[in-house]
């Protein structure tokens, strides 16, 4: 059976539930849930509720797919099929930007962008698929010894909302490309695009099996997916409280995972800044996809000379940002969910109510009375002992804090949990390579914001996570290296 939603703006029969074995089908219980449109907050259709069950079955159709077909394919025959499968999503761009634009409410222009970022990482990972090489090592003259880079097994991908497909497709891609199969598990707020993807898997004619998606609540089909003995390797990307289970999960069944948990990262601006370079990236850094972005330039560290002048700019620039539906495509959209709006909205009061001053917005625009829409916001005289100046907020929200020495600017980028990613403005190259080697974070980016691409290795240190993504590393989180070794 097949759930359909019906989308009036879309035209679009979308089939709303589980894709397990090449075949779409309803959740074992029949159970749904809804998935809003949160420009309206109305309900965009029902998708299916998958539980212990389906992820029973999902596993097992995986299982059986990593001795069929897929297993004959050689590296360059499955790396061909990966160029196929970004082809076929390329093709359907627009209809998937639509998607997700409903489904998560960023812009159109920012779900097109995103989609090209999906597209651009199967190639990656398409070209990469052949040039998987282990290695021969010396161990003297009567032994033959070398390695052998193997399929991981059956991998489970569990997925946040803010970039549903481009999320997807970072750790999806690099397993396909080394052989492996998964299951896919979309969040609850944004369960659509992964079916479209699926889609796109069944046109191309991927073996049966390789690819499964199962929707559903993460304490639900997420656990059932960590706990399942069958799995062989987890990724997943979220909360670092969520993460905490999923290691832990992880953990009892002695299963490796990846972990990408979010960050409160520091941008430092030195007295020497660009200023105009940095308002630029940080209006995008701070406020594009509404915010909610793990390496988002949320937290700023300005040295107290050029405070008041930069603010006064990013403010100024800020302002110029227009608030609207995702798909009338202005500046931001609305944040993903009801749940996702109050505790945004919940930060802002608690950081006032600590004796923050808003520096810019702070509330809703006036002329958007449904949806859940944050202006752009500027807070600042924040503490580095404010609840807004250590804890993420996923929303539209930059903090400002003030620093004098180099020494100071370092011990508040440092003084958090988080290590995800860090950035610094300075034209002086000696403080620049000192800092990014000295700061706490898996990436540094100095004089821009943003720096990378499916090729550049990306994560955590600290609570921000475990493991790397992208570029090569990234290949190899989904290889099991094999050793064999011959006495001559
Ligand atoms: O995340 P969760 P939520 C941060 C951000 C946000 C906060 C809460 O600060 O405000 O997390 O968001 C699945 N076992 N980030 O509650 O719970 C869930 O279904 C297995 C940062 O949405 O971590 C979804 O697919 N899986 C972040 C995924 O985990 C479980 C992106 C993420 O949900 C599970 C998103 C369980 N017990 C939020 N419980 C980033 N790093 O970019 C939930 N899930």
């Amino acid at each position: 059976m097949t759930v359909q939603s019906r989308d009036a703006a879309l035209g679009l029969d979308l089939p709303c539930s589980l894709f397990i074995d090449d075949a779409f089908a309803a959740a074992a219980s029949g159970e749904t849930f809804a998935t809003v449109d949160p420009s309206t907050e109305g309900e965009l259709g029902q998708a299916a509720r998958g539980g212990a069950a389906d992820v029973d079955r999902a596993v097992a159709a995986a299982k059986r797919a990593t001795k069929g077909d897929w297993l004959d394919l050689t590296p360059a025959q499955r790396g061909r099929m990966l160029f196929e499968l970004a082809d076929a999503i390329a093709a359907r761009k627009d209809e998937i930007a639509r998607v997700e634009t409903l489904d998560v409410g960023k812009p159109l222009r920012e779900s097109r962008g995103d989609v090209d970022g999906v597209v651009a990482t199967l190639r990656y990972n398409a070209g990469a698929a052949d040039k998987l090489e282990g290695a021969t090592i010396p161990l003297g003259r009567s032994v033959i010894d070398f390695t052998l880079l193997e399929p991981a097994g059956v991998t489970a991908h569990i997925v946040p909302w803010n970039y549903p497909l481009g999320m997807l497709a970072r750790s999806v891609a690099p397993a396909l490309a080394a052989g492996c199969t998964m299951v896919i598990k979309p969040a609850e707020q944004s369960p659509l695009s992964a079916l479209l993807f699926a889609q796109c898997c069944r046109e191309v004619g991927l073996p049966k099996g390789v690819v499964n998606v199962v929707t559903g609540y993460g304490e639900e089909a997420g656990a059932a997916l960590v706990a399942h003995p069958d799995i062989r390797g987890i990724t997943f990307t979220g909360s670092v409280e969520t993460g905490r289970l999923v290691y832990q999960g992880a953990a009892r069944g002695l299963k490796p995972a990846v972990l990408e948990l979010g960050g409160k990262n520091p941008v430092i601006l030195f007295e020497d800044a660009d200023l105009d370079r940095a308002v630029v990236d940080i209006l995008d850094g701070a406020f594009g996809n509404s915010g909610q972005v793990c390496s988002s330039s949320s937290r700023l560290i300005l040295h107290r000379a050029i405070h008041d002048a930069f603010l006064e700019r990013l403010a100024h620039a800020a302002k110029g940002l227009t608030v609207g539906p995702g798909l009338a495509d202005r500046d931001l959209g609305p944040v993903v969910s009801a749940e996702q709006y109050q505790r945004v909205n919940a930060y802002l009061e608690k950081g006032l109510s600590e004796g923050a001053r808003l520096r810019l917005g702070g509330g809703r625009p006036r002329d958007l009375d449904r949806g859940y829409f944050v202006e752009p916001t500027i807070i600042d005289r924040v503490e580095p002992s404010h609840v807004v100046a250590r804890e993420e907020i996923f929303g539209p929200v930059a903090v400002a804090l003030s620093f004098e020495t180099e020494e100071q600017a370092k011990a508040l980028a440092n003084g958090l949990g988080y290590g995800l990613v860090a950035g610094l403005y300075t034209q002086d190259i000696g403080r620049a390579l000192r800092l990014a080697q000295d700061i706490e974070a898996g990436s540094v980016w100095i004089n821009g914001w943003f720096i990378g691409g499916q090729q550049a290795p990306t994560g955590g240190i600290k609570d921000s996570g475990v493991g790397r993504e992208r570029g090569l590393p990234g290949i190899m989180n989904y290889v099991q290296i094999k050793n064999v070794g011959i006495r001559l």
